[in-house]
Formats: C-alpha cells, structure tokens, sequence
C-alpha cells in the first residue's frame, strides 16, 4: 500500500470538525484542499515582497518578479515543458477560452470541423461551441462506449481532412475515465488537425509530460492542484503560441502601442493582459513543490490503489451503480454514482451531516450527465490527503441514507 496519510496534518482544514463530526473531504475534484507549505508561501509573499511585477525599478518588484517567473519555471517542469511555453492564466476555463478564441477566430470557417466528446466538462464545450456559432464550423462529438470509455473507433472515423480541432479530456471529471491521450493525439494529427487536451483533472491526478503527450495545447487550473484559486495555466507548442493572436488585450501584453495599432509583447507574455495573479502563481508554484516532492508516479499508484478499494466497497452495496469504467488502469479517482432512486442532492444532505463532503449534480458536464440518463449524480472525488478511512466513511454514510430512505 502506498501510504501517503501522514500528509493530512500538512492540510489545516482537514482538522476541522463538521457538525460534530470529523471532516471527511471527498470533493476534491471540484477544488482541493490546501497544504500550509502553499499558504505560508503565499503569507511570506505578501508581507515581505509583494508588488506588481514587471513594472518597477525597485528591489520589492525585483524580488516579485522573480518570484512569479520562477514559479512559471516550476510549473514548466512540472509537466515537462520549457518556461516560455507556459502562460498563466485565470484557470482552466480562460486556458480553453483562449484557445478556442485566439486560434478558433482565425483558423476556423465554414465546412470545418471541431471534435469534442460527450465526456467534456462545460469548460471544453461552451467556448467551442460560441466560436462555431461565429465561424461557422461544425461540433461533433465523440461517443462513449458501455463501459464508460471513448469509443476511439468511432472517433477515427470521423477523423478527416475537415477535422481542424480535436479538444478533449484527459479525465473526466464525472466518470474518472482517462482517455489515452497520446493515442488520441497521434490520431487527430494524421489529419493534421489542432489538439487540444483539458488537463483540469489529469494534471493533479496523473504525470503528465507534454513531449509526450503529443498535443498542441494543454489546459489546467491550480486550485484542483493544491493550490489557490484564480490560477492556471496554458501551455502551448512553441510555433502556435507564437502564430495565435492574444485573446485579450490591455497592460503588458503589447510591445508598442500606437493610435493605428499595437504589436505583442513575446510569448508568452503576449497571452498575460493586465496584472496578473502574482500570489497566486506563486502560491500555485510551491503547490507543485509539494506535489513534485510526493512524486507524481506515486500520487498515481496511491490513487489507483485508493479507487480499487472504493469500487470495491461500494461494491458492497447493491443499490449502488457506478458511473465509470471498472478497472483503474482507466481512470482516476473521482467516483460518481446513484443510489437507488434517492436523489444525488439528498444522499449528499444527509452525508454532510455525518461531516462528510461530496458534490452532487451535474458536475458541469451536462451532455454527459443526460448521456448517462440521470438528472445529476453523487460523486466521491479524491486527493493525496485521501485515505481509506474517508471511503469507509462514506460506504458507512451511505448505509444511513439507505437507512433513511428504506432502501433495501
Ligand atoms: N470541474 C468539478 O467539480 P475551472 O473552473 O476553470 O478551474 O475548471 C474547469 C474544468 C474544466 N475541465 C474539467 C475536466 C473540470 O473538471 C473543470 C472543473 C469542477 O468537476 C468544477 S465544475
């Protein structure tokens, strides 16, 4: 077993009591918790160097600047990429936006095609879908199989000399499910068409290296890594970051500016209007201090390990049904399931007042939630700091709600 527990008294809030009762967090894949190694970095920032940066002359914003692009230095390495590959961004939705906008606009046009698939979170559907309105291109999507997969023969199918864009999920955050990214990438370039991965979930569930990966942009936030809100980042190949035009514009961003028109700043600052999140990349670099100290291999096994062993006791109650593939070399660990007819909403009420906490709904991935055939579903999500107390809390939870809604 690979036992990562002791890291739970690095998480202040996983101290905490809910209505009497330990905490027991299991919605991490809506935000994470927080280990004190990111808050005291974010602390010390502010109350020792803090100032904008890349703007003054003076040793505070020196000292600032430094801070913010070495923690762009961190989050390149951590995912295998070169510094001026990555551009902070809001979070994973602005990273996907940009995208969808900055290359979309000029790229796409009537007759083309973007393929997504049924597994994407709103994050990844919306803004393509604003894009196609005004371009005129078309969205397909890729089908799932029974067993909670992407049905990756029906997606080279569709694979074509129409295809421009190919956006998808590295995991889903409603089924767990991780699609083959690579595989996938390979696939969608033959055609020649963009690749465009949401590594909102993937990133603090799994390594990911983006060499191999073979992508053109990957996505991602930092509050689902450890770290705070308001951050995220873009990264992007080198040649289509320097080709794509900026998505907004403002501070920063330009390298001249006159009344009949502006040029950019280099990549990618080219992608950084205004001011930016400064504490929050910082605080997001020392999460993947944190996480890089665990060793992403090992918050792997831990997950899968954790996963096997919640599909197993849940498999102990039959009025459970499991939304996601069944064996975890497939996916991560974010669980959503039913419970006889007792609505998601309710299950989760009740849970909370055992302190344990899940989400409950459509998680934001609506076409998949109706593919499903459910209205919302409950969904156990988990972390490093998770552990198989908290899934035998929940599986004792769940009895009380059967209990309650004489569930047999
Ligand atoms: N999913 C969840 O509870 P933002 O909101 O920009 O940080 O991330 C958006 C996003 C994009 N893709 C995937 C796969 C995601 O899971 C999310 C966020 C949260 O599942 C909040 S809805």
């Amino acid at each position: 077993m690979n036992d990562l527990s002791h890291l739970r008294l690095d998480f202040p809030v996983l101290q905490r009591r809910v209505h009497g009762k330990p905490l027991v967090f299991l919605d991490s894949a809506a935000s994470s918790q927080k280990p004190k190694q990111v808050l005291d970095v974010m602390d010390a920032a502010y109350r020792t160097y803090y100032a904008n940066v890349h703007r003054g002359a003076y040793l505070l914003s020196e000292e600032s600047t430094a801070a913010y692009e070495q923690a762009r230095g961190k989050v390149a390495r951590f995912i295998n990429a070169a510094r001026a590959e990555i551009a902070f961004t809001r979070g994973a939705t602005t990273a996907l936006n940009t995208v969808a906008f900055g290359w979309g606009m000029d790229h796409l046009r009537a007759g083309d095609r973007i393929v997504l698939t049924m597994m994407e979170h709103h994050a990844n559907v919306v803004p393509w879908q604003l894009v196609a309105r005004r371009t005129g291109a078309e969205l397909v999507y890729v089908p799932m199989t029974d067993d909670y997969r992407l049905d990756l023969k029906r997606l080279s199918e569709l694979l074509d000399e129409r295809v421009k864009v190919v956006s998808f999920t590295g995991m889903s955050n409603v089924t767990g499910t991780m699609p083959p990214v690579a595989e996938i990438a390979g696939l969608a370039r033959q055609c020649g068409s963009l690749v465009v991965v949401d590594a909102a979930q993937l990133v603090t569930h799994a390594p990911v290296d983006v060499q191999q990966l073979g992508a053109d942009f990957v996505a991602f936030s930092g509050h689902k890594m450890l770290g705070p809100t308001g951050i995220g980042a873009l990264w992007g190949r080198p040649e289509v970051l320097e080709e794509m035009e900026p998505f907004e514009g403002g501070g920063e961003m330009i390298s001249d500016v006159r009344l009949d028109g502006s040029t950019w700043a280099p990549v990618p600052h080219k992608f950084e209007a205004g001011t930016p999140p400064i504490i929050e990349a910082i605080g997001l670099g020392a999460a993947v201090d944190y996480l890089d100290k665990i060793g992403m291999e090992s918050v792997r096994r831990h997950e899968m390990e954790l996963t096997a062993y919640a599909l197993s006791r849940l498999a102990e109650l039959p009025a459970v049904r499991v939304f996601g593939p069944a064996e975890v070399d497939h996916r991560g660990g974010v669980i959503s399931f039913a419970l006889a007819d007792v609505h998601p909403h309710d299950v989760a009420t009740i849970l909370d007042q055992d302190g344990i906490a899940i989400r409950a709904g459509h998680h934001c991935a609506k076409p998949l939630t109706r593919t499903l055939g459910v209205p919302a579903t409950a969904r156990a999500s988990f972390q490093v700091y998770t552990t198989r107390e908290d899934v035998d809390a929940l599986v004792d939870g769940l009895r009380r709600v059967q209990e309650v809604f004489r569930v047999d």
